[in-house]
């Protein structure tokens, strides 16, 4: 592992360890709750006390999210290239003339998508703040197509099969979505999983353009999400697989113990 990403696990632990506090402020008194986490049985080698807050942080963040509040947008002059950051899944060059884009959805046939296809599709362009966990953050101009966008076109994402609403809610709405790197072996190196509200929030984009140029190997070519509402963690590069599922996904960093949401 690189050194930026040992980092990155202690800006992350922190943050969780900030949520504990919080949770656990909520549920009762800190010796209570040290007691009943010391004795606890593991559940999935988490304690379950430690579990339910985990559950509880999310809910709040769920609770949060409901206001559906946009990330703020900036001037196009403060645009700039960000440092390259996080290298899993991108160790080979990628392949941009033979990529493909898979996209399942639950109750329908695969799709198989060129970057023609996707680019096809009516353009976004959002200046917005990508920030890191690791306490830094770049002011980025993001050129693709909204998530949702792509949803309504291709009928994505429902358990009818029909297009989902504009505002990407209500009880048809398959609740997650979970997007991976181009999977190598039976796992793919890097993948992140949305809840349903956040990937169709008007600011999730499928980016093939960063700063007015195509987007670089570095950050993602061909294709990559850029998603301000969250931590820079979920805004995955060389994305090669998107499914829209009923299960919540696994996601590269909430399996190394942090907050599944990530969203600030
Ligand atoms: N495939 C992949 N995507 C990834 C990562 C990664 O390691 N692999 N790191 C994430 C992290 S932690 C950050 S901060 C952003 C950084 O994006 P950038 O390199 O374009 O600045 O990418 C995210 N997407
Ligand atoms: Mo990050």
């Amino acid at each position: 592992m690189k050194r930026s990403l040992t980092e990155e696990e202690l800006r992350l632990r922190r943050l969780t360890r900030r949520g504990f506090l919080t949770g656990g402020l909520a549920l009762g008194t800190a010796g209570g709750l040290f007691a009943a986490v010391y004795n606890a049985d593991p559940e999935g080698g988490i304690p379950w006390p430690l579990r339910r807050i985990l559950r509880f942080n999310e809910w709040l963040s769920r609770a949060a999210f409901r206001s559906q509040q946009p990330a703020p947008e900036f001037p196009i002059g403060d645009a700039a290239e960000p440092r390259v950051n996080g290298q899993i899944g991108l160790t080979e060059a990628p392949d941009v003339s033979r990529w493909q884009l898979t996209v399942e959805s639950e109750g329908k046939a695969p799709l198989r998508l060129s970057l023609d296809d996707i680019k096809a599709l009516p353009k976004t362009e959002m200046v917005t703040e990508l920030k890191c966990i690791e306490g830094w953050s770049t002011v980025v101009q993001w050129g693709g197509v909204r998530l949702v966008d792509f949803a309504r076109h291709y009928r994505l994402g429902t358990r009818s099969g029909n297009a989902p609403e504009p505002d990407g809610a209500g009880s048809d709405i398959l609740p997650y979505v979970a997007i991976e790197t181009p999977a190598e072996g039976d796992r793919p190196d890097y993948f992140v999983g949305l809840d349903a509200a956040s990937a169709f929030h008007l600011q999730t984009l499928l980016c093939y353009e960063m700063n007015g140029e195509p987007l670089l190997p570095g950050h993602g070519a061909p294709l990559r999400l850029a998603i301000p509402v969250k931590y820079g963690i979920k805004n995955i590069k060389r994305i090669g697989t998107i499914r829209f599922t009923t299960e919540r996904p696994a996601d590269y960093w909430a399996e190394r113990g942090y907050d599944w949401y990530a969203g600030h």
